[in-house]
C-alpha cells in the first residue's frame, strides 16, 4: 500500500520516535500533520520532513492531556487536512523511577493523563472520520513495559498495559470496517525519554544507555511505516522490537 499523498497525523512529533516517524513517512511522500507542545522543535522536524520528500506539512501545538483542545484542534483542521489516513498515537512519557509507595502523585497524573487519556482523546476525535470515510489506520505506541512490569516503574508500565487493552479493544470495535489498528511495542530506545523521566537530570539519563546499544528512533519508525504499508487487508496487530542486548523489560546485557 502506498503512502504517497496520504495524510499521516503523528502526535509527539517534536522529538525521538515521533520525529523519526515523521521523517520516515516523509520519505514515502506522505502529507504530514505534526503536533506537540514545543513548536520550535516541531518547526525543525517539519523543515527536515519537507526536505526528505513530504508532499506537505502542517504543524500545530497540542497538549494531548487537554480534552477540549484535542477536540477543537481536530475539528478545526483546514479542510485539506481533515481526512486523516494514518494516526500515530505516539505522544507519551515516563516520569520518575521509584517505589510505588514513595511515588510522586503529580508524576502519576502526568503519565496517565498523557499516555492513557491523551491517547484516548485523540483516538476519539480522529477515528469517527476514518469510519465515515471507510479507510484508516491507527498505530499506537506501546512498550515492552506494557507486557512485563519492572520495579519502580509500576505506573508507567500500567499506562502501557492500558495501551495494549485499548489497542486490542479498538481493533475489535473496528471489525466490520476496513480500519486497521496496530500496537508498536519497543524496548529501550535512545530519545529524550530518560531525560524526561528523570526531570532533566542528564547524568541519570545517560546511565540508562551506558554499555548497551539501544534501539534508535529510526528503528521504531521503520516498524511503524512497515505496518502502514502492508496490503490493505493485512492488519498487523502488534510489533514487539528490542535491541539485541535486551530480552524483555527486565533483562539486559551490558558490555561492562
Ligand atoms: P521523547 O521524550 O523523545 O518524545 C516524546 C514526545 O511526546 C515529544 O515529542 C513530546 O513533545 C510529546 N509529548 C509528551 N507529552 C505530551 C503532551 N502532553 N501533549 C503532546 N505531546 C506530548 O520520547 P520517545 O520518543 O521515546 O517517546 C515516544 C513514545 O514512545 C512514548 O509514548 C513512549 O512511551 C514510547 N516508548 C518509548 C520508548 C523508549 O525507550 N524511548 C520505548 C517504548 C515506548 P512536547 O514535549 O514537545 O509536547
Ligand atoms: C520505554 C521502555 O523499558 O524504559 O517504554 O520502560 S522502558
Amino acid at each position: 500500500m502506498t503512502l504517497k499523498g496520504k495524510i499521516v497525523f503523528v502526535t509527539g512529533a517534536s522529538s525521538g520516535i515521533g520525529a523519526a516517524t515523521a521523517l520516515a513517512f516523509a520519505a514515502e511522500g506522505a502529507r504530514l500533520l505534526l503536533a506537540a507542545r514545543r513548536m520550535d522543535k516541531l518547526a525543525t522536524v517539519a523543515e527536515a520532513a519537507l526536505q526528505r520528500g513530504a508532499e506537505a506539512v502542517h504543524t500545530f501545538s497540542l497538549d494531548v492531556r487537554n480534552r477540549n483542545a484535542v477536540k477543537h484542534a481536530i475539528e478545526k483542521l483546514p479542510a485539506e487536512w481533515a481526512a486523516i489516513d494514518v494516526l500515530v498515537n505516539n505522544a507519551g512519557l515516563s516520569r520518575g523511577l521509584e517505589k510505588l509507595y514513595q511515588g510522586n502523585i503529580d508524576d502519576w497524573d502526568e503519565m496517565i493523563d498523557t499516555n492513557v487519556k491523551g491517547l484516548l482523546y485523540v483516538t476519539r476525535s480522529v477515528v469517527p472520520g476514518m469510519v465515515e470515510r471507510g479507510r484508516g489506520h491507527v498505530i499506537n505506541l506501546g512498550s515492552v513495559a506494557g507486557e512485563m512490569t519492572y520495579p519502580n516503574g509500576a505506573v508507567y508500565c500500567a499506562s502501557k498495559a492500558a495501551e495494549h487493552s485499548i489497542n486490542d479493544g479498538l481493533r475489535m470495535d473496528m471489525l466490520g470496517t476496513p480500519i486497521r489498528v496496530t500496537s508498536v511495542d519497543p524496548g529501550m530506545v535512545e530519545t529524550e525519554f530518560s531525560l524526561v523521566r528523570f526531570h532533566g537530570n542528564q547524568e541519570q539519563a545517560a546511565k540508562v544507555y551506558k554499555n548497551i546499544t539501544p534501539l534508535t528512533p529510526k528503528d521504531v519508525a521503520d516498524a511503524i511505516v512497515w505496518a502502514a504499508t502492508r496490503p490493505e487487508h493485512v492488519n498487523i496487530a502488534r510489533i514487539g522490537l528490542t535491541t539485541v542486548n535486551q530480552a524483555n523489560s527486565l533483562l539486559f546485557h551490558r558490555t561492562a
